[in-house]
């Protein structure tokens, strides 16, 4: 199903999984470092400025944000984790609230993973990329902000994120927001996602594994 991303309205914020709107739709989460750049690579692949709210602050998106696209799919910005000066409350929501959701929505069907390309890999990325990984949650890695170094920089920057993350370069995909550049490829990358549908939730509780972010 081909998806017209502009056609998007706000729906929710939510602060407990009891205020999440009902499953019906696929649903994508958009997740990363405060300050990474979540809400702008929504803003830009939604075509819309404002609609997704924008800080140079880290610490903006205090709830899982919930946007009804197409009448069709749900895309979710969450807060950012690993800033120093970002609430107590945004903090420990990565232990409660959004881990908790990440590991029960059934029709979570894809963690967009968004890392700064400018920066080393940071050791909470790492870990929330292995937890998807051994919670078997389907993610994207996007590495954004493109648009702040040279492109002879950029090859060398991915690589290094690359190696880190333990990923070939077609798991993951270059983006800025400022420019508008990967937002193609990003649009058929999810396509691919929703249409391979929600996940089947067989993690036992009792082998969980342990909540990313501390
Ligand atoms: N040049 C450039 N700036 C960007 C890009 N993406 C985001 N920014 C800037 O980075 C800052 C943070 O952007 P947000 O989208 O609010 O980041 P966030 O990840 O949603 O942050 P939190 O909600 O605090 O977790 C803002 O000043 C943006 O304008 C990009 O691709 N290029
Ligand atoms: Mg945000």
């Amino acid at each position: 199903m081909t998806i017209n991303y502009s056609e998007v309205e706000f729906l929710i914020s939510a602060y407990a999984l009891k205020q999440l709107p009902p499953a019906e739709y696929p649903e994508i989460a958009f997740a990363g470092r405060s300050n990474v750049g979540k809400s702008s690579l929504m803003n830009r692949l939604l075509n819309r400025k404002g609609l997704v709210k924008v800080s140079a602050k880290p610490g903006k998106t205090q709830s899982l944000n919930y946007f009804t696209v197409n009448n069709a799919l749900y895309l979710v910005d969450l807060p950012g984790y690993g800033y120093a000066k970002v609430p107590k409350a945004v903090k420990g929501m990565w232990q409660g609230l959004i881990s908790d959701y990440i590991e029960t929505r059934k029709t979570l069907c894809c963690v967009v993973v968004i890392l700064d390309i400018r920066h080393p890999l940071k050791d909470l990325d790492l870990e929330l990329v292995n937890w998807l990984r051994e919670s078997v949650v389907p993610y994207l890695l996007v590495y954004t902000k493109l648009d702040k170094i040279s492109r002879g920089q950029r090859q060398q920057h991915a690589s290094s994120l690359d190696a880190g993350l333990r990923v070939s370069p077609s798991e993951r995909l270059l983006f800025s927001a400022q420019t508008g550049e990967g937002k193609e490829e990003l649009i058929s990358r999810l396509a691919k996602f929703i249409d391979a549908g929600s996940r089947e939730h067989a993690t036992e509780s009792a082998d969980r594994p342990e909540a990313p972010i501390s």
